[in-house]
């Protein structure tokens, strides 16, 4: 694509941002965007908590739905289609078994998507992996491990912390405070074996 070409795809981007975000070009005042923690059925929830509970920790807005890729198809479309404008910055999808529904999800949206692979079947997870993990080019999902929401909702504010100073300040000090404990363990260990 020439210059200018790329000129007018920056100009219609920085009006779709101001139109739904007034205050994107101001870090003053700039608005967090929310996360958005989707989840294929009530019975993920017990997982997707503890992705809840960071993104609280931390005091980032998310919204928490559950939208089916195969039950619901059409409202996980319509949410991920309109993520964007709605506010979101990063999309946490959960599902078990091969319900692909981070896939589903990523393919409507330009947001990052992270996907949570759900160990609900009598594959331990196995199959929500690699149905979740093994995304071919072109439509990527960020994916974590097994039941590992505590690192999607960790991946979603470092990927919102790149344009927020403070939150990235929050993450400096959690990762601080989480060695204090390993080096507190530390002692406390090799004191018994000394
Ligand atoms: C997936 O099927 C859901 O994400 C859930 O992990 C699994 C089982 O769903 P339920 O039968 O418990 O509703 O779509």
């Amino acid at each position: 694509m020439g210059a200018e070409a790329w000129n007018i795809v920056d100009r219609l981007g920085k009006a779709a941002r101001v139109q739904f975000c007034p205050d994107f070009d101001s870090k003053e005042g700039f608005p967090l965007r929310k996360v958005g923690i989707i989840m294929g059925s009530d019975s993920d929830l017990p997982i997707v908590q503890k992705a809840a509970d960071t993104l609280q920790s931390f005091g980032v807005p998310f919204e928490v739905h559950v939208f089916s890729a195969h039950r619901t198809p059409e409202q996980a479309r319509a949410f991920a289609l309109s993520a964007r404008q709605n506010g979101f910055g990063v999309l946490i999808a959960a599902a078990g078994m091969a319900a692909h529904l981070a896939g589903a999800v990523a393919a409507n949206t330009t947001l990052p998507v992270i996907g949570i692979p759900c160990n609900s079947s009598n594959l331990d997870g196995i199959d929500a992996l690699l149905s979740t993990v093994q995304m071919p080019s072109g439509i990527p999902v960020a994916t974590v491990a097994i039941n590992g929401a505590v690192n999607a909702a960790l991946l979603s504010i470092q990927i919102l912390a790149v344009e927020d100073a403070s939150l990235a300040a929050k993450l400096d000090e959690k990762r601080a405070a989480d060695s204090a404990k390993v080096l507190e363990k530390d002692a406390a260990i090799s004191a018994q074996f000394c």
